[in-house]
């Protein structure tokens, strides 16, 4: 096993591997830039480094800065957590060249993922469904309007070093095709030095659906389920739940056993999720995170597995501690991601938390690095915590999801737990019929 793991990341995603690494009885090596001197995850680690100041691309994406960090206390590992580093292969690849293990997946597999059109073309020859669309790039306008016009419109035009939602253009009649490809693949340019753009037919109302699967370094993989991400606004993700009450165990065991079947075809190691789109009983590949997600405690609470203890034992080339008969699923869990934003309109609301109080009890677990007295810092990403809630079924964990929200203290800034206290209650969601279109819908009607 690691002696010693360096934690490439800040916030909550910090304290949880901190949390994992320390009950493994591994030593821990905490980064921070210089507005992070205050931060949870610094205060936990057993020693920390500063890596820069507080502007992201001198400090936690400071590639040269990180491997220094590892040098000098050390670390014979790192955990990247998510966002930051976590799935640039070139990181990776340094990492190697000095004999630092990296805990996540091959550098060629994240590569891979990160290259939409390759993505799509591994997916579908990897016999996952996809959705219809052209052959890989697409070159000009009038092989946009061919391609177009065999799919139907709408269509959608992505860029191929996109994903998250970044670089995307949909084209409703071919009198637009000419202009949209310009602007896609000029903003694609301009945003990741490749103008490379494909074509889709665009799905109107879709869900989220995305499985978690992990591999060790035999060619063992086991699936955690689905989640369903489709409560959303402007691709940032705010309620997640597992399982999905559009998938039944017949789907599941479907769509589960194709992903992981694929992935072991692969030879992918470590964490990892495929995103579906899933339309009229359908499942069509969106892309797959070659990393750990922010949601995914909700899948640890209903199969009672930690993924990130997972990933250390498997990065270390220990066996998955379980195959997929003894992974037993129970209950339901949801995540609310409470941001430190207003609750209406979603701006960020940095400053100084006054007072901070976690809800507990049964079934309550937050991850978070608040405490009271803390500066919210307007550098980073707003999410300060995530409210996950388990009970044995959807009914009794909204109820348990209402408690907790009122339960949460959080003063001195704005944060998004009015906004989860009003959807919780509103029809569409307790019966759980919501695509990703719901809340944009919503909030234009309310
Ligand atoms: C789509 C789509 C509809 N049709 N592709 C958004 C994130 C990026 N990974 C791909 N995305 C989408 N691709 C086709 N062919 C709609 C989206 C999309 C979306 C998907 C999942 C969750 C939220 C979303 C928000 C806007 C658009």
């Amino acid at each position: 096993m690691f002696e010693k793991v360096l934690i490439a990341n800040r916030g909550e995603i910090a304290v949880r591997v901190l949390r994992a690494c320390k009950e493994m009885g591994i030593q821990t090596v905490a980064i921070y830039s210089s507005a992070d001197k205050n931060a949870m995850h610094v205060k936990l680690a057993d020693e920390s480094v500063c890596i820069g100041p507080a502007s992201s691309l001198k400090s936690y994406l400071n590639i040269p800065a990180i491997i220094s960090a590892c040098e000098v206390s050390g670390a014979d590992a790192v955990h990247p957590g998510y966002g930051f580093l976590s799935e640039n292969f070139g990181f990776v690849e340094k990492l190697e060249a000095h004999n630092i293990k990296f805990i996540g997946p091959k550098s060629e597999h994240i590569k891979m993922m990160g290259d939409k059109i390759l993505a799509k073309e591994s997916a579908r020859n990897l016999g996952l469904p996809t959705i219809p669309g052209s052959s890989g790039e697409i070159k000009n306008a009038k092989e946009a309007i061919t391609v177009a016009n065999e799919l139907g419109y709408p269509v959608i035009i992505k860029a191929s070093s996109g994903g998250g939602g970044r670089g995307m253009v949909k084209v409703f009649r071919k009198e637009d095709m000419d202009e949209s490809l310009k602007k896609a693949s000029t903003e694609a340019e301009k945003s990741f030095n490749d103008g490379r753009v494909y074509i889709e037919k665009y799905l109107q109302n879709p869900k989220h659906i995305e499985i978690q699967i992990i591999g060790d370094e035999y060619n063992n993989i086991v699936h955690l389920g689905e989640r369903d991400c489709s409560m959303q606004r402007r691709n940032q993700k705010l309620i997640e739940e597992t399982p999905s009450v559009v998938i039944d165990d017949d789907k599941r065991n479907e769509i589960c056993n194709l992903t992981i079947n694929s992935l072991k075809t692969m030879g992918y190691c470590n964490a990892g999720t495929v995103e579906y789109l899933y339309e009229n009983g359908n499942f069509y590949f969106m892309e797959m995170n070659t990393r750990l997600q922010v949601e995914h405690p909700v899948s640890e609470e209903i199969y009672n597995f930690d993924l990130v203890k997972e990933q250390i034992n498997v990065a270390a080339k220990y066996k998955l501690s379980s195959d997929q008969k003894k992974l037993k699923r129970n209950g339901h869990s949801i995540e609310c991601r409470i941001n430190a934003e207003d609750p209406n309109t979603f701006t960020p609301s940095p400053g100084l938390i006054k007072n901070y109080h976690a809800p507990s009890g049964p079934g309550v677990r937050v991850d978070s690095n608040c405490y009271s007295g803390l500066e919210i810092s307007p550098y980073y990403d707003s999410l300060i915590a995530k409210l996950i809630v388990y009970d044995i079924d959807r009914n009794s964990c909204i109820q348990r999801l209402k408690r907790a929200l009122d339960e949460f203290v959080i003063d001195g800034i704005k944060t998004t737990i009015p906004f989860f206290q009003e959807i919780i209650t509103q029809k569409d969601f307790l019966n759980g019929s919501y695509d990703i279109n719901w809340l944009e819908k919503y909030k234009e009607a309310n």
